[in-house]
């Protein structure tokens, strides 16, 4: 819902910073929150809205931030790719693609080296996977012993490049974590309850053997990879997997499910929405209304 507003409302031109919508991939975030506790550190990308939110990140501060506002998470300094709430555990976000990948081997170090329970979280897309800095930190983390939950995001495409351009066929990431000695598990998104049950499992394999593991779940984006709309008339995806994508759409179907179960509670559910679009409206409101940061600001925070 959060979203699909920036969506609504980009075109009045109040937000200036280019925006990656989670539209479509918002489960697997939505499922690992269920699990995670604050002190878990959390790291991701370019396309962080869902795991930001999911992780507890303040609404306000991440609408103000999209809209360049003081206000903002990243005091307007960043956008939609630069959210960060450190009191919630999401310790920020890159959009150099894979850069982010080694930052969580840090957190996982110091996790250990303090000798907390917690876990790093490293969300990256499959992409990001294609990077060197991801299978040296994959290395490290083995080597170290490090509780990191490496969480790959397969979408299939990186920007308008399909996988099967950019991989060799059959190649399995899957296989070559373990190769290394690393726990994997794998969903292939067209299932709640099994990306429910691999989602919890590799929390807890983690959270529990204090190890890295690999988890990777195939998902789909239903908007474009940069913007709000769709740009499917570029005609770089095939019609029929955006069909079959948006069939399978978990949200939707779970939501389905649940009303037409025996104990449906429609009105929760409709509560939830109206609360929801409470909450959104007024983050709306509160960025809009927010001062701009001075030009002078600009020079704050550089290294000199
Ligand atoms: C080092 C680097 N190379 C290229 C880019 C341009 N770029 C931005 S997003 C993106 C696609 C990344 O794909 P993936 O990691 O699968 O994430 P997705 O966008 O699918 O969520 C690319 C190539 C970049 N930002 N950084």
């Amino acid at each position: 819902m959060v979203e699909e507003t920036i969506s609504k409302k980009y075109s009045e031109q109040k937000m200036r910073c280019p925006v990656h919508l989670s539209i479509g991939q918002e489960i697997a975030p939505s499922i690992l929150s269920l699990f995670t506790e604050k002190k878990d550190k959390c790291i991701s990308t370019h396309r962080c809205h869902a795991h930001y939110l999911s992780k507890g990140g303040n609404l306000d501060k991440m609408i103000a931030e999209i809209y360049g506002k003081k206000t903002g998470c990243s005091k307007g300094y960043g956008g939609s790719m630069h959210l960060i709430d450190i009191k919630k555990g999401f310790m920020g976000t890159s959009a150099i693609v894979g850069s982010s990948i080694p930052l969580s081997i840090g957190m996982g170090l110091n996790i250990k080296l303090k000798g907390s329970k917690n876990i790093s979280i490293c969300y990256f897309g499959e992409g990001a996977r294609e990077e060197g800095a991801f299978i040296e930190s994959v290395n490290l983390a083995i080597v170290k012993e490090l509780p990191v939950l490496f969480f790959c995001e397969n979408n299939y495409y990186s920007v308008y490049t399909s996988i099967d351009q950019r991989q060799p066929k059959n190649a399995s990431y899957n296989k070559i974590l373990s190769n290394l000695g690393m726990k994997t598990f794998y969903s292939r998104g067209k299932n709640f309850d099994d990306m429910y049950i691999k989602i919890k499992n590799a929390y807890n394999f983690v959270k529990k053997k204090r190890l890295p593991c690999y988890l990777e779940i195939d998902c789909y984006r239903n908007v474009e990879h940069c913007g709000p709309y769709n740009d499917d008339h570029l005609g770089y995806r095939n019609k029929e997997d955006f069909k079959k994508w948006k069939n399978i759409d978990l949200i939707r179907n779970l939501e389905k499910f649940i009303l037409k179960s025996k104990n449906s509670n429609s009105k929760l559910i409709k509560k939830i929405r109206e609360n929801n679009k409470y909450k959104i409206d007024k983050a709306f409101y509160f960025a809009d209304k927010s001062a701009k940061p001075n030009p002078s600001d600009a020079f704050l925070n550089l290294f000199k």
